[in-house]
């Protein structure tokens, strides 16, 4: 179907096309550097990713130096419509020196931040608090030992200045989002301590006051790991409270809750008390298992909310997901699409309409709307935004895909 027999179908409804694409233009998606080595990041020391991070997988074509990282992401970058964001984790540093975790300061990142200045691109960052021996135990901000703790708050206090950097050499804010793996494999006998020496830890990295323009703090909550299924110290209620007490932005993924929740209806409660959000959008399998994201229910709930709820303002959309059983870069196109995909299948819904149905308890009207409307050409529309954002779309995607697998293909 045209694109112009598209836009008068969705116009029969009440909906403006040339608006809704527009509005999707405007929309970054914050891309994980991690989806292209599987979480290894490229310090020398290594240890054990710890709190239930886990890729599986061993497709040929991981990136293994910055550089093949940075090559990697220039190229989905070209197959994703739109100006996006990079979502960098400390441990993913460019430098020919070997700074432990409370060693790292904006030099050593400097090359990523050339380069998103070169791409047009926003940077958002994360602490590392797992794959280092200090992590092994699956204890880092609430460690009982002091020198541990003390560490990772240094580990936490650079990662923040190193945003605050980042954000102001791109001149857009930079979100520094904290997860910690902390937790127990086997029933605790104090649940209080520990949160209370988080709760502490944190208060004092977020201690020093950074500019709102340059960084904003986000704290990751997390359901359990594999590792620690009995305790998780930062859940999502420890968390929900510290935000709201703080003013820092949520991070709520999608992969960090029963499997059974609506992570989507979340938005609007935690809304009326948080000024920001920020969403890892992810699809957990029966657990946290981080597949790349499809245009499923799901991502297509979190999408109608973000719209319906007015929310887009004030939530930064992260991705996190990570396979190695399929082309990295593949999944990080297709991932990142999808997203951009229910974003706009949300902008082009009769919200009047159906916001009118359900006011009047006319819950027919309702279900017959949202279910005729599944068979407007949401595919013309989305073949239009790409070919105004000069994206492959379709069978073209397919043979870039494969092409850039094949050059990728022979990294050892
Ligand atoms: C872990 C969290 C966290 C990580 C990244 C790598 O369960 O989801 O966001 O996936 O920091
Ligand atoms: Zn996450």
């Amino acid at each position: 179907m045209s694109y112009d027999s598209a836009k008068a179908a969705f116009a029969d409804w009440g909906v403006d096309t040339e608006e809704a694409l527009k509005r999707l233009a405007g929309i970054p998606i914050s891309m994980h550097c991690w989806q292209g080595d599987d979480v290894v990041g490229f310090e020398t020391r290594s240890g054990r990713s710890g709190g239930g991070i886990q890729a599986t997988g061993n497709h040929p074509g991981r990136a293994r130096t910055p550089d093949e990282l940075r090559a990697d992401l220039a190229f989905c970058y070209g197959l994703i419509p739109g100006n996006h964001r990079l979502n960098l984790h400390a441990c993913y540093l460019d430098t020919d020196q070997s700074p432990d975790r409370d060693e790292i300061t904006f030099s050593h990142f400097a090359p990523w931040v050339d380069w998103a200045k070169d791409q047009g691109l926003g940077l958002d960052f994360n602490p590392t608090f797992f794959a280092h021996e200090k992590a092994d135990d699956n204890l880092t901000l609430s460690h009982p030992d002091q020198g541990i703790r003390d560490f990772w708050i240094e580990h936490g206090k650079r990662t923040r200045e190193i945003a605050a950097q980042m954000g102001a050499a791109l001149g857009t804010p930079c979100v520094n989002n904290i997860w910690v793996p902390d937790g127990y494999k086997d029933t605790p006998i104090d649940r209080m301590a520990p949160r209370r020496r988080l709760e502490h830890a944190l208060d004092a990295i977020m201690a020093a006051p950074q500019d709102k323009a340059q960084m904003r703090d986000a704290v990751e909550s997390k359901l359990f790991g594999i590792g620690v299924e009995a305790c998780t110290i930062g859940s999502h209620e420890f968390y929900l409270g510290y935000a709201i007490r703080k003013g820092t932005l949520l991070c709520l993924d999608m992969g960090h809750f029963h499997p059974t929740e609506n992570v989507a209806d979340k938005l609007s409660a935690v809304a009326l008390s948080l000024d920001e959000i920020l969403l890892h959008v992810s699809r957990p399998m029966r657990w946290d298992s981080d597949h790349v994201i499809l245009l499923d229910d799901a991502i297509l709930q979190m999408a109608q909310e973000l719209v319906s709820a007015d929310l887009l303002g004030r939530t930064h959309i992260g991705l996190d997901f990570f396979d190695a059983t399929i082309s990295r870069t593949a999944a990080w196109v297709i991932g990142t699409r999808n997203m951009q995909k229910a974003l706009l299948r949300a902008l082009l819904a009769p919200w009047d309409r159906l916001r009118a149905a359900e006011n009047t308890l006319d819950y027919t009207s309702r279900l017959v709307v949202s279910e005729e409307i599944k068979d407007l050409p949401y595919a013309a529309v989305w073949a239009e935004f790409c070919d105004r954002m000069g994206v492959a779309q379709g069978q073209a995607l397919i043979g870039d895909l494969q092409r850039y697998q094949q050059k990728v293909v022979g990294r050892g």
